[in-house]
């Protein structure tokens, strides 16, 4: 017997960001992230039974094998153990493609891993014969953060918490969306991704959480994670677009700053991405327009401003592009959350 799940999962990028983590993939504080629109996976994952000749566990990347994914996708597997009890006696083929360049510096392993945890409990549902309820993207969710922490939040769209948090539905192992609805002013909320450098990470995402061990400054950030995550609920359900634009900036910076004071210590911010978080600065100054800046673990810059404002930020943000980025640049919004695809792959 052959079982076959598709599914497109988006990338999120964090407002307040996860940093630090501990036991099974548990996050040190809680963290806030927006779910993406255009930046995606999608995979197919074809359970089969044994053929001799074939590994047990097979990924394709634009259909090309790619055997360096696979440790990643073992150590879920193995995490998942009798959870996901297909493996067992069947053989897994892995195909995924991404709407986004690897090299964008765009969580690939955020919407990987969601669009791979989707397709597995899909199957494993389809297997022990059980219908898909309403925990199904929670399940999800908790699967994925097994294989990449900020792929929990990538289950659900619009604005995601992960951790624990006074209000708030997520917990250590499971992400969920905001309980109360966001205002009006933040829905479809623009994400220009301003690529300032696509070359390989220096340190590693996991390298970075492993250093927050050791950090002289550890405890505080969680803290102010603690602070920034009751206070960017408020700022979410009030509109309040000044608190946003404080909190967001901070979070990226202070981010930053974790990885400048680890020991050893690095820098993923170049020259340019200073440059622009200036600019962004000085423009917001000069024509008092609601336009912020927020980092992932990466040089590129993701400019953020509201749907509404659009018309007259977005040809500050192309002359941005073509002055640092050589035109390089990816156009996204606030999405949905993940959907079923009936794929071509
Ligand atoms: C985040 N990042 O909240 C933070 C902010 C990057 C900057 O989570 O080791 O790929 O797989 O759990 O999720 C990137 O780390 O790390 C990340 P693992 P992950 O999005």
């Amino acid at each position: 017997m052959k079982l076959i799940s598709s599914w497109q999962a988006p990338s999120n990028i964090a407002i307040v960001k996860y940093w630090g983590k501990y036991g099974i993939q548990l996050p040190c504080n809680p963290s806030i992230s927006l779910t993406l629109q255009q930046a995606k996976t999608e995979t197919k994952v074809v359970a089969q039974d044994p053929d001799s000749s074939q590994d047990n566990l097979q990924f394709f990347l634009d259909g090309e094998r790619k055997p360096g994914f696979e440790p990643k996708i073992w150590a879920l597997l193995q995490l998942l153990g009798d959870e996901f009890s297909v493996w067992k006696t069947k053989h897994l083929r892995i195909y995924s493609s991404n709407t986004f360049p690897h090299s964008a510096g765009i969580a690939s392993s955020a919407s990987g891993m969601a669009a791979l945890a989707l397709c597995l409990l899909e199957i494993e549902c389809a297997f022990r014969g059980q219908e898909i309820d309403d925990s199904f993207f929670s399940t999800a969710s908790r699967w994925a953060r097994l294989g990449s922490g900020s792929a929990s939040r990538s289950l659900f769209g619009g604005f995601v918490s992960w951790g624990n948090g006074p209000g708030l539905n997520s917990n250590l192992e499971t992400a969920a969306p905001l309980p109360n609805p966001v205002h009006s002013v933040f829905q479809g909320m623009k994400d220009a991704i301003l690529l300032v450098d696509q070359s390989e990470k220096k340190v590693s995402s996991t390298a970075g959480h492993s250093l927050m061990n050791e950090h002289w400054f550890a405890q505080q950030r969680f803290k102010q994670a603690e602070a920034h995550t009751d206070q960017l609920i408020q700022i979410l359900t009030d509109g309040d677009v000044e608190g946003f634009i404080e909190v967001a900036e901070n979070e990226a910076l202070s981010l930053h700053a974790m990885m400048m004071t680890s020991s050893s210590s690095y820098v993923l911010m170049r020259p340019n991405t200073v440059a622009i978080i200036e600019e962004i600065r000085e423009f917001r100054k000069q024509s008092g327009l609601p336009v912020c800046f927020t980092l992932d673990a990466g040089p590129n810059v993701h400019v953020l401003y509201p749907a509404a404002y659009e018309a007259r930020i977005q040809p500050f943000v192309l002359e941005l592009v073509q002055r640092y980025c050589a035109g390089k640049w990816l156009y996204d919004a606030m999405g949905a959350g993940p959907t079923k695809s009936i794929t071509q792959l």
